[in-house]
């Protein structure tokens, strides 16, 4: 059977690209595979948070999660914090790194540049991300990682580090393979079609927001960049701004791009965007609907307890064989 884990950092509030890049994908396994599904707070603080809103934001994505269909029966739910052995493998694997290929990570250069542009320094962390990563997917012995596209250079330095570690030190980890979205599924800016859509940009416009009220999602799709061409066509050269919308529209609909083309042949992108926000609200209220009834409940904490509890147990088996794989004991 499989081993599943993966995670989303609480950096923000959750948009449609972690949505149909990540989490929407979690679900399905969980009726076939052990799964581990984790709300990765350390790595969001490798950017400066504010202590209560990354509080309120950790409980906030763990209910989007059970919302969006996680059962706490079939997969374990868990804060990263709570287990210790993430921070304790993870520095092992950044032993295990070269400053050379962290600085190669395209990730890491534009978040540094962004962060230096804000706060006028580079956190550290920023550049250790990559071996966190690494330490939290090999101490459940993963076998594969559904992840969006964008984080295919992050999994090739995960399977390298595992690499680089059990052939110095012993087979300890499984080497994890990636799983992503057929068709990719990276959703870009609704202002800047070059830029994925990210939870921390700055420009409310550019993104949606899972909790985003059916106004909004209105006006956001409304200013969303398109063209001049008028034709409802995938092409992201010519059309970026159009693509990524149909791209939305193909993810949410099941339907392909040339059947979206047919259906909007001659009709404009007012009712081609009218539509995608009908697809779009028609698809988060029912999580929504959840996500309300779970955020305050009591429920929460046992499902994320139980979580910590399975969680901890195996990554300690892992954490115990890779100490002393290393030498790392008395
Ligand atoms: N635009 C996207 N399209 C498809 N997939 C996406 N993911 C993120 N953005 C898109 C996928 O969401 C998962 C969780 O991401 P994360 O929170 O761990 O970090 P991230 O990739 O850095 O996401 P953000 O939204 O861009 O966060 P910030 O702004 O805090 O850096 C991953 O599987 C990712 O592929």
């Amino acid at each position: 059977m499989d081993v599943i884990f993966s995670g989303i950092q609480p950096s923000g509030s959750l948009t449609l690209g972690n949505y149909l890049g990540a989490l929407r994908n979690f679900i399905p396994f969980q009726e076939k595979a052990e799964c581990y599904y984790c709300i990765v707070n350390q790595h969001a603080i490798t950017v400066p948070q504010e202590a209560a809103l990354l509080h309120e934001r950790t409980r906030n994505l763990a209910a989007l999660y059970i919302a969006c269909g996680m059962d706490p029966k079939k997969a374990t739910i868990f804060v990263q914090s709570e287990v210790p052995e993430h921070a304790l493998l993870g520095w092992m694997m950044i032993c295990t790194s070269y400053v050379g290929e962290m600085e190669r990570m395209t990730q890491y250069k534009s978040k540094a540049r962004k962060e230096e542009a804000k706060e006028g320094f580079i956190p550290l962390g920023l550049m250790t991300y990559p071996p966190l990563m690494a330490a939290d997917i090999l101490l459940y012995q993963t076998t594969l990682v559904p992840v969006g596209e964008d984080q295919t250079q992050h999994m090739e330095i995960t399977r390298d580090l595992a690499e680089r570690f059990n052939r110095k030190y012993g087979e300890v980890f499984t080497l994890p393979k990636m799983w992503a979205p057929q068709g990719g599924a990276r959703v870009m800016s609704l202002q800047d079609p070059s830029s994925k859509m990210s939870k921390s940009d700055d420009n409310e416009w550019a993104t949606i927001h899972m909790l985003d009220d059916t106004d909004t999602i209105v006006k956001k799709i409304k200013r969303a960049v398109t063209d001049s061409l008028g034709h409802v066509h995938y092409d992201k050269e010519t059309q970026p701004g159009v693509s990524n919308l149909m791209s939305i529209y193909a993810a949410l609909s099941g339907k392909s791009y040339e059947d979206i083309e047919r259906d909007y042949e001659g009709k404009g992108y007012g009712i081609f965007k009218k539509d995608l926000t009908d697809l779009i609200v028609g698809e988060m209220a029912p999580i929504l609907e959840r996500y309300h009834e779970l955020t305050g409940s009591p429920e929460l904490d046992r499902i994320l307890d139980e979580g910590r509890e399975k969680a901890e147990a195996k990554a300690h088996a892992t954490y115990t064989r890779a100490i002393h794989a290393m030498g790392l004991y008395r």
